[in-house]
């Protein structure tokens, strides 16, 4: 991939401010430099937006103490924030991703709070703020994404009050006596009340927050808008975020994707029944449940070795948070002693692959899988399990889906499950498994019409359609 780069920042009308860039810089062996799409949902699901909405990028390159200058990438103006390694430690795996991230996701690992990893979050956001404020054009809209980000929504007003401010968390914002338990929660809520749009991905996260500003701070509240005292209305609504539905099925269905989700299957010894996992390696997103569950599937004789194998993908992910090197070691030990228990030579149950693929390698997997799982213990919205659907050739597939996924609201038709309860759990992936083609097809038929008719740009123009009738001064 090629970057042009430029000195000085382009004024932009238009800005996104994420923690990272939707590009990484590699730097290969021989000294040369690469760009990669940088991991993740937030990426997935903007990469389209940008593509119709030009305008510049502010975030995190991805790797520690790069000096860059903003460049051009893709036709997007890409303005890098610099971190040091420090504030990567503190701000982004400390404050983000060990105190914010488990906190926000109904605490299924314990959150630690360290006064030092606030403080560097708030510098940082500061940073992030500054340089946001410098790109952007005189009456321009900023949307600013994600946990990692939301004190900036306040700072970017203070210095640049003629912008429209938008915010969209991606992860769930928690319930009220969850939040309640941030040192920090008072800063962290002013910090979003900066924006005029506060977007969440399901109604429950706008009225959980909506419900901890007039507690805490006695704001007159009506339905989802809320008056500060300085005059301005900030509305909180959910924007259940999408996939580029129809660049996917397109990439599904081309023959190069046909012909290696054959390989795939060929690959596997050509079993039965296909079932899929593919999740960033993260403690939400309900692994070892269903690991244990397909095991105990073979172990008990449900299914047989030789007609079922489980493909999961993990993704590595915040490689350097202890809670996530804990969970690799559960995960390796766990399908070791599966594949060990139940294999047979060069036939082992599951196939684990600690690796991140390109998109077309994404798109030939889920062609190729008659059984999707996803099961979080709890997610903001979850995209697999909407592209799984989009991936799929006329209405096929099955797809067992978590409860605890914000994707659980919109597609109700999938085998919906506790991924807490096991033996549901069991039930569940036998049901979908074995369940007549008709049964398959009635459900997927309804799910693939809803992906299709909510898609990236609906949602993108939903936001933005609101956003740009509130803004300063108004009353929307
Ligand atoms: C956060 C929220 C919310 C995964 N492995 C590879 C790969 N992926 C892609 C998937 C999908 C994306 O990454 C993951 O998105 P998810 O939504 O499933 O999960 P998070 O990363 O946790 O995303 C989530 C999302 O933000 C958007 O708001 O839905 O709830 O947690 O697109 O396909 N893509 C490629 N290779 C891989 O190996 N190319």
């Amino acid at each position: 991939m090629s970057a042009e780069r430029h000195r000085t920042s382009k004024k932009a009308s238009f800005v996104v401010v994420a923690n990272r860039l939707p590009v990484d810089r590699v730097v290969n062996p021989d000294g040369s430099v690469d760009w990669r799409t940088s991991p993740g949902g937030l990426v997935s699901a903007f990469e389209p937006v940008m593509r119709t909405h030009r305008g510049a990028w502010v975030g995190w390159p991805g790797s520690a103490d790069d000096d860059l200058e903003p460049f051009t990438h893709n036709d997007l103006q890409l303005e890098p924030v610099h971190l040091s390694a420090e504030d990567i430690e503190f701000y982004y795996e400390g404050f983000s991703n060990a105190t914010l991230w488990p906190l926000y996701h109904d605490v299924v690992a314990p959150p630690t709070y360290h006064r030092e990893w606030w403080d560097r979050y708030v510098a940082i956001n500061h940073r992030f703020a500054e340089a946001s404020a410098r790109v952007a054009a005189e009456d321009g809209l900023v949307w600013v994404q994600d946990y990692q980000l939301q004190l900036v929504p306040q700072m970017l007003r203070q210095l640049r009050p003629d912008l429209r401010i938008g915010f969209f968390l991606h992860i769930p914002f928690p319930p009220t006596e969850l939040f309640q338990q941030l040192p920090w929660r008072g800063q962290i809520l002013q910090g979003l009340l900066g924006a005029d749009l506060v977007g969440f991905q399901l109604p429950g996260g706008a009225q959980n927050f909506v419900r901890l500003v007039r507690q805490r701070f006695s704001y007159e509240t009506r339905r989802d808008r809320i008056r500060t005292p300085d005059g301005r209305t900030v509305v909180a609504r959910a924007y259940p975020i999408a996939i580029d539905s129809t660049g996917m099925h397109e990439l599904a269905m081309s023959d190069a994707t046909a012909q290696r989700a054959a390989e795939i299957r060929a690959d596997l010894e050509d079993p039965k029944i296909v079932f899929l996992g593919v999740d960033r390696l993260d403690y939400t997103k309900g692994m070892p449940e269903r690991i244990r569950a397909f095991g105990e599937l073979i172990a008990d004789g449900t299914f047989d070795p030789e007609d079922a194998v489980f493909l999961q993908v993990a993704t590595p992910s915040r490689e350097r948070v202890e809670q996530y090197r804990l969970l690799r070691d559960d995960i390796d030990r766990l399908v070791g002693r599966i594949n060990g228990d139940t294999g047979r030579l060069g036939r082992p149950p599951i196939i684990y692959l600690h690796n991140s693929y390109p998109r077309e390698e994404m798109a030939a997997m889920f062609r190729a899988a008659d059984v999707m799982v996803v099961t979080p213990l709890r997610d903001g919205m979850n995209l697999v399990a909407k592209e799984y659907v989009a991936c799929r050739e006329g209405d096929t597939g099955a797809l067992v889906l978590s409860e605890f996924a914000g994707a659980a609201k919109e597609l109700r038709q999938a085998y919906l499950v506790n991924p807490h309860d096991i033996d549901g759990l069991k039930s569940v992936m036998a049901t979908a498994a074995n369940d007549s083609t008709r049964n398959k097809a009635r459900r997927m038929r309804i799910m693939r019409r809803h992906v299709f008719e909510h898609d990236i740009d609906r949602w993108a123009e939903s936001f933005l359609d609101d956003l740009s009738r509130l803004g300063p001064g108004t009353e929307a």
